[in-house]
């Protein structure tokens, strides 16, 4: 079964054999190819892999025939011939060097060779020692300062891979999803969750927690261990077990009988946090709780399902999104949990991207996409074309095109209202990539941090601040321009602004795409209680991302919204009415 690689994976492994390219100093029109290859897949939202499968790889650009190829063989059989032998004849290690700021493929190639370094898992740690007893400073080519920046540089690298050790949500899902197609094939199993962080839907998850009820706790148990994906038994028990897989992802595992499920998946959903105020709550009235039960004195009462168990302890039902451990428990207390918003609420997405700009479908694709999903609107909301590079007359022109193709879709039918939007740059001085009288002519404005996402908390602040006030921006995109795990969130003052957005009447986006979910949940709750204007877009570059709505629902259950709090669950009329600016 071929392996489904992210575009991290194929950037990571492209990165390699560009660096053994250089080292072995091959032609450098091929160096460069690569090079643009790299940094055109690193930009890409979609998944190399999906384009491949559907037979797509060469559209993204420059990717050219024989990368093509490589690629092709490297996702059907997992290996590239090509890409091997470049690679051949180096010590490994130094694939590993790679990834040091400040590391270069000769420099790496030269601390490899000096040191020996032939394997991938001990080579920085064997070159941090060499740093750290001045081995360095006297190779041919370094001194003290280059090994100072070596050492400095291993030590951020240690750092940042402990943070990115999560996985995104969509991952684990998928992971998960194939652990329970596996288990759902045997009868002795009656039933099946993927709990934890998953089931709570993090944006991102740490470790894999699965439960299954059956009545045959040491079968199941061995049929697990079974899963062919699985590396590693950490840790082996009649009704629990922990393995690693192939992919590096642990999986903590029990099974229960079928009687005591429902207090086993609340147990094992978590968080933490929740489960302490609950218990808590529940020692105030006299019970205590446990993965096996509800126990009242000497009376242990067992339940088969969730409900039942938070009824019993006198709550409201609670959504696994909202378990944070916060007012969660006392608002179930007193009734007080809203009904979260839910995917079937929302009627339209605003910010897709077609041909016209980074896109991979055309206008009447993405609009026949939407009537697929059901929506009542949509808005194409392409990066504005460059006026700079163009020039006023030929964007002038672009646009009235645009108006013309979405006027004659709205025309044509009546299902969807196609509305014409553009995604703006906010630019490093607060201006934006695009003027107002252009502006102008669009039905609404998303506007965008793209660049400059480290400036000073009083600087991208106050450019956020002045992007706020423009009458012409409809909604911030991606508002934190976080990249989980690639990124940091820009030094935004939330407070302040939150404050202008009420001010200003602006609608916040929570960017569906799952590596952006941004707004953070938790910035969506604070936004929430504060009573701004929200909506969910899926910033889509293709049909298929239109699905990932989905993504960002999970993002605002988990900030508790309801539907009155997303501007895309309004009907169209009132949608319109509330959304488009008049002209
Ligand atoms: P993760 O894996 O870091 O994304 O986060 P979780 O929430 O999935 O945490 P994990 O895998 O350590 O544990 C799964 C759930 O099991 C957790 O949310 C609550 C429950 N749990 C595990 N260990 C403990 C514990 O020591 N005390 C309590 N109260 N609950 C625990
Ligand atoms: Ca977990
Ligand atoms: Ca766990
Ligand atoms: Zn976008």
């Amino acid at each position: 079964m071929p392996y489904k690689m992210t575009n991290k994976e194929v950037v990571l492994k492209l990165k390699e054999v560009l660096a053994a390219m250089e080292v072995k100093n091959l032609d450098r029109f091929r160096v460069r190819a690569y090079q643009i290859a790299i940094s055109s897949i690193d930009g890409l939202t979609s998944s190399v892999y999906d384009l491949w499968e559907n037979g797509k790889l060469d559209e993204i650009p420059g990717v050219g025939a024989s990368l093509n190829q490589h690629l092709d063989e490297l996702f059907a059989t997992g290996k590239a011939k090509q890409f091997d032998a470049v690679m051949k004849d180096l010590p490994e290690g130094m694939f590993s060097l790679i990834g040091i700021r400040g590391v270069g493929a000769k420099t790496a190639f030269k601390l490899a060779t000096a040191f020996k370094l032939n394997k991938r898992d001990t080579a920085i740690e064997k070159a941090k020692k060499a740093a750290e007893s001045g081995k360095i400073r006297v190779l041919a080519g370094f001194g003290e300062k280059s090994e100072k920046d070596i050492l400095e540089s291993i030590e951020n690298l240690k750092k940042t891979k402990q943070e990115s050790s999560r996985m995104l949500l969509y991952q684990a899902e998928e992971i998960a999803n194939r652990i329970l197609e596996y288990m759902n094939k045997f009868e002795e199993v009656k039933d099946i969750k993927a709990l934890g962080s998953l089931r709570r839907r993090a944006s991102t998850v740490g470790d894999m927690d699965i439960a299954v009820a059956t009545n045959k706790p040491k079968e199941v148990t061995d049929l697990f261990l079974k899963f062919p994906e699985i590396d590693e038994i950490l840790d082996k028990g009649e009704k629990k077990c922990r393995v690693t897989l192939k992919n590096g992802v642990q999986v903590d595992f029990r099974v229960i009988d079928q009687l005591s499920f429902g207090a086993m998946i609340q147990y094992f959903t978590g968080s933490k946090q929740h489960n302490v105020i609950l218990r808590t709550h529940a020692l105030s009235i006299g019970m205590s709780l446990s993965e096996y039960g509800i126990k009242t004195g000497d009376k242990q009462e067992v339940f088969s399902n969730e409900d039942d168990f938070y009824k019993r302890i006198g709550l409201q039902y609670i959504p696994p999104e909202i378990r944070h451990g916060k007012e969660e428990v006392e608002l179930a207390a007193r009734g007080k949990i809203p009904r979260l918003v839910e995917l079937s609420d929302i009627r339209g997405d605003v910010h897709t991207h077609t041909i016209a700009s980074d896109g991979v479908n055309s206008i009447k694709d993405m609009v026949n996409a939407g009537i697929d999903l059901g929506y009542s609107y949509i808005g194409i909301c392409d990066h504005s074309p460059s006026v700079q590079s163009r020039g006023k007359y030929e964007v002038l022109g672009l646009m009235q095109a645009t108006r013309t193709t979405i006027e004659q879709i709205n025309d044509s039918q009546d299902i969807i209202r196609v509305l014409f939007g553009y995604e703006v740059n906010i630019l490093s001085d607060g201006t934006l990539s695009m003027p107002n009288e252009m502006l102008k002519k669009l039905d609404y404005c998303v506007a965008s941090i793209h660049t400059s996402f480290d400036q000073d908390r009083d600087v991208v602040t106050k450019r956020m601040l002045l992007t706020l006030e423009n009458p012409y921006v409809t909604v911030i995109g991606h508002p934190s321009g976080r990249l989980i795990n690639q990124r940091e969130a820009c030094n935004l003052d939330w407070e302040k602004v939150f404050e202008s957005a009420i001010k200003n009447n602006k609608i916040l986006e929570i960017n569906a795409q799952p590596s952006r979910l941004d707004l953070a949940d938790d910035l969506v709750a604070d936004a929430v209680k504060k009573g701004i204007r929200l909506m969910i877009n899926t910033d889509a570059h293709s049909t298929g991302d239109l699905k990932l709505m989905k993504y960002g629902i999970d993002v605002a259950r988990r900030g508790m919204c309801t539907k009155e709090n997303l501007l895309n669950t309004l009907s169209r009329k009132d949608f319109v009415d509330n959304f488009v600016k008049e002209v």
